[in-house]
């Protein structure tokens, strides 16, 4: 099977196993593995922030900055399908208690002008607009790359009515690998910044916050509160830290493979897709002669795994278990699955 469901199905190579084996650990709760400690200065340390706290999950690292900054009755701004909001089960409501103000991007990306229009006028009418999200690269807008002006223009926005920011950055090294812009230079505009290492990078378990010091302390406190104290959690951390160590430059294949796909597949009947849209490493395609759910069964016969999207799309990632070569078999695959 060449499963292009998600950058999320990679398994650890042989050295980083052999990393993880070898990892010196403590126990993380009570600040003892080194392990944690050296991955977490490392983030800090790429991400241009005071600090950092290692966390089992992307969706936790989201959610904990969200609960961090916000009470019950506040509102916070977001893209209209970003996955803080469409895929972690009602986190900010149930987690947070707070509202979504949600704002449509083209692919992903909103304007200054959105964000000033979202900003509660402060009334005791209306909830506190109090944090802007932004997710890049864009998962739902297909990989896409926020360019770094209009981060500037929508920081300069929130900042001026007094919001805080936080970029939900799980595929952040994607952006900074096909932009050459260093993480740094992106996270400068903002507060916070969550990455992942389960996904594109290929380590099998965790993500990171990264901040200053006094909301990485916060932030602890929500990690605990939310079950996310891991004890000698070095063993995983220790995949995380190869993986940062020996798998950004990489990602440049993925993307690669992501343009050869779109390339491949973009003149097959039934598939409505602009390869030069695809920046990273996912492809999303619209559907026009039969239903995502039959282009999954059918491509599944044919050995090719991917994700119905929505009503109207599939979503096929590139990630390091997929070689180039594997690369033209998919294409192969999807012509047979395209014929009707
Ligand atoms: N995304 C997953 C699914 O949840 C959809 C995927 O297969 O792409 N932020 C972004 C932008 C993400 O794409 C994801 C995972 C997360 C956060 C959450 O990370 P995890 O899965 O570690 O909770």
């Amino acid at each position: 099977m060449i499963d292009l469901r998600s950058d999320t199905v990679t398994r650890p190579t042989p050295a980083m196993r052999r990393a993880m084996a070898e990892a010196v650990v403590g126990d993380d709760v009570l600040g003892d593995d080194p392990t944690v400690n050296a991955l977490e200065r490392r983030v800090a340390d790429i991400l241009g922030k005071e600090a950092a706290v290692y966390m089992p999950s992307g969706t936790m690292t989201n959610q904990v900055a969200i609960r961090a900054y916000t009470e019950p009755g506040d509102e916070i701004i977001l893209e209209a399908v970003a996955h803080s909001y469409f895929f972690e089960g009602g986190g900010p409501a149930a987690l947070s208690g707070v509202s979504c103000r949600l704002l449509p991007g083209e692919r992903g990306i909103f304007t200054a002008e959105q964000v000033k229009a979202a900003i509660r006028p402060r009334n005791y009418h209306y909830p506190f607009s109090k944090l802007v999200c932004v997710e890049n690269t864009h998962n739902r807008g297909g990989g896409s790359i926020w360019p770094i002006d209009r981060i500037a223009e929508v920081a300069a926005a929130a900042r001026e009515a007094g919001l805080v920011l936080h970029m939900d950055g799980a595929r952040l090294w994607n952006a900074s690998v096909a932009t050459g812009i260093a993480e740094r230079q992106y996270a400068k505009f903002f507060d916070s910044v969550s990455v992942c290492f389960s996904k594109g990078l290929g380590a099998p378990v965790g993500s990171a916050l990264a901040g200053t010091a006094k909301f990485i302390d916060r932030a602890r406190r929500f990690r605990k509160m939310f079950g996310g104290g891991m004890r000698q959690a070095g063993i995983i951390a220790a995949g995380a830290l190869y993986a940062l160590e020996n798998h950004r430059a990489r990602l440049a294949e993925d993307h690669a493979n992501a343009r050869r796909l779109a390339e491949g597949i973009a003149g097959l009947p039934g598939v409505q897709l602009d390869p030069a849209t695809v920046e990273t490493n996912i492809v999303i395609f619209r559907t026009t002669t039969m239903p995502p759910a039959e282009w999954v069964a059918r491509l599944k016969d044919h050995g090719v795994l991917v994700l119905a999207g929505s009503a109207d799309t599939i979503r096929a990632v590139t990630h390091m278990d997929v070689s180039a070569a594997q690369i033209d078999e998919a294409i192969a695959a999807f012509a047979r699955a395209a014929h009707i």
